[in-house]
């Protein structure tokens, strides 16, 4: 059982480094707190009584590490830059929760990996503006700091392409996503709103358009990018693998870069995602043609191409990035392209999948690559998941949720929780500091918090016991 008084290593993800001083506690009062919210976000750090932020660099801190010290007098926030005083005050923000009593001590704190991310599928399901920025307050809180979002699949196309209305005039109309069930897309503005939003928060939104398969939506829209130029229905079916633009069209290759070119121009953030994932309809050699072609046209817009595994069978310019995503322990070329210097991100999907369904009776979500509980998020290493994909090749660790049984904020919570806590600690802690029996204990924290704040989450039997 875990204790009742509050400890200072109660967080997640787990610090680096928690030196605890267990004589001594400081109160602080819900207006402090919210005041150091408010200075983080903002940037200006007023001198205050209860809290003080500092920006120096006094020490190994990084890009994103932070230094906490309470004492009986207060509390001292140090970064050396201002996402780190930030991730520091969601440290903050999980010790004080509840009576506001903060335990003494030190946490010296920093990221394994620099790119911890979670991505939402907004074409089987859209979700708007609001509900993105509401989704991504709950993500910060565990230190995640890349935002994907999959905008483009069989069954919708989520974002305004000027140039070409009908990819959301259709692709984004009523009857669209799984089931006609999730209709909706981003104007460039919202999407800018949400890059903005994202960004005051440290996080990087990464935008996907999935190519060369994954377009059915686009080819519904556009008939003339199809093979013979014929139109083709509008599906609204889970099914994956049956539509792919044509290699050998110039059209086709007018449109990519037409759509990867307004992107650039939107996104401040250094990567777009091209896709490239279950192209069973694209002979390999369209497909390799096809990946010649695209995967140079980020780095032409300033950008550094992103994809799923799929295109480490194609040769990959400097810079590209490599998404695991497979359950088998296959490295499936990833390992040459490791090897070759492309930085790999993990999303193993029997692991990390926030789609997978936690057991049998799970009401939402798939099974494909298996039942997914907590502490099978939890428990593995990223750098021993692929032979010859190693620590030093990885960019980082990502959790998708692909959005087919969705159909409201409330599904996307009840996958997200507590799993995203889990991956966030895989993504965040160092493995050696990393322990199921200490990370069940300090998510069960979180119940009455997610209840008061009337967020969704799933009561594993593995965290907390039949109620
Ligand atoms: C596989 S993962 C897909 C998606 C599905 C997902 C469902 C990946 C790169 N492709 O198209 O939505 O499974 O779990």
């Amino acid at each position: 059982m875990r204790p009742q008084t509050k400890r200072l290593g109660d967080v997640i993800p787990a610090p680096a480094l928690v030196v605890p001083e267990p004589a001594v506690t400081f109160v602080i009062t819900p207006e402090a707190v919210a005041r150091a919210s408010v200075a983080v976000l903002s940037g200006e750090l007023p001198d205050d009584d209860e809290i003080r932020l500092r920006l120096d660099d006094d020490g190994d801190l990084g890009a994103e590490g932070y230094r906490l010290e309470i004492t009986a007098s207060g509390v001292t926030l140090r970064a050396a830059e201002p996402a780190g005083l930030f991730w520091g005050v969601q440290t903050l923000l999980q010790l004080a929760a509840g009576d506001g009593v903060l335990p003494g001590g030190v946490i010296e704190d920093r990221p394994r990996f620099a790119y911890r991310g979670a991505m939402l599928d907004l074409a089987r399901h859209f979700f708007t503006v609001d509900e993105i920025k509401a989704h991504l307050d709950l993500l910060v809180q565990f230190k995640i700091n890349h935002l994907h979002l999959h905008l483009s699949d069989d069954q919708g196309w989520r974002l305004e392409i000027p140039g070409w209305p009908r990819l959301t005039e259709i692709g984004g109309g009523p009857g669209t996503g799984c089931d006609g069930a999730g209709p909706g897309f981003l104007t460039l503005a919202d999407y800018a709103d949400v890059v903005t939003y994202a960004a005051e928060r440290f996080v990087t939104v990464v935008p996907e358009i999935d190519m060369p398969g994954h377009v059915n939506a686009a080819l519904v829209a556009y008939p003339e990018l199809t093979a013979d130029g014929q139109p083709v229905e509008p599906r609204t079916d889970a099914e994956v693998g049956y539509s792919s633009l044509v290699a050998g069209k110039e059209e086709t290759y007018a449109f990519v870069e037409t759509v990867l070119k307004t992107l650039a121009d939107v996104t401040p953030g250094p990567y777009l995602h091209i896709g490239g994932d279950e192209c069973l309809s694209t002979s390999a050699e369209d497909y390799r043609t096809f990946l010649s072609r695209v995967l140079p046209l980020p780095g032409k817009y300033g950008k550094r191409a992103i994809g799923w595994h799929e295109i480490a069978a194609a040769d990959l310019p400097d810079g590209t990035i490599v998404q695991y995503w497979r359950p088998e322990e296959q490295a499936a070329g990833v390992d040459a392209a490791a090897a070759a210097g492309r930085d790999v991100i993990m999303s193993p999907a029997d692991r990390v999948y926030l789609d997978m369904k936690y057991d049998a009776d799970t009401r939402l979500g798939l099974d494909w690559a298996g039942l997914v509980p907590v502490r099978r998020a939890y428990d593995w290493d990223p750098a021993l998941r692929l032979p010859g994909v190693t620590e030093d090749a990885l960019l980082g660790v990502a959790a998708p949720l692909w959005s087919e049984t969705l159909r409201s904020v409330a599904d996307v919570q009840f996958l997200t929780f507590p799993r995203l806590p889990a991956v966030a600690e895989v993504g965040w802690t160092p493995q050696a500091g990393r322990d199921w029996e200490s990370f069940r204990e300090r998510v069960a924290l979180f119940a009455p918090r997610w209840e008061a704040a009337g967020v969704s989450y799933y009561r594993s039997p593995e965290i907390w016991a039949a109620d």
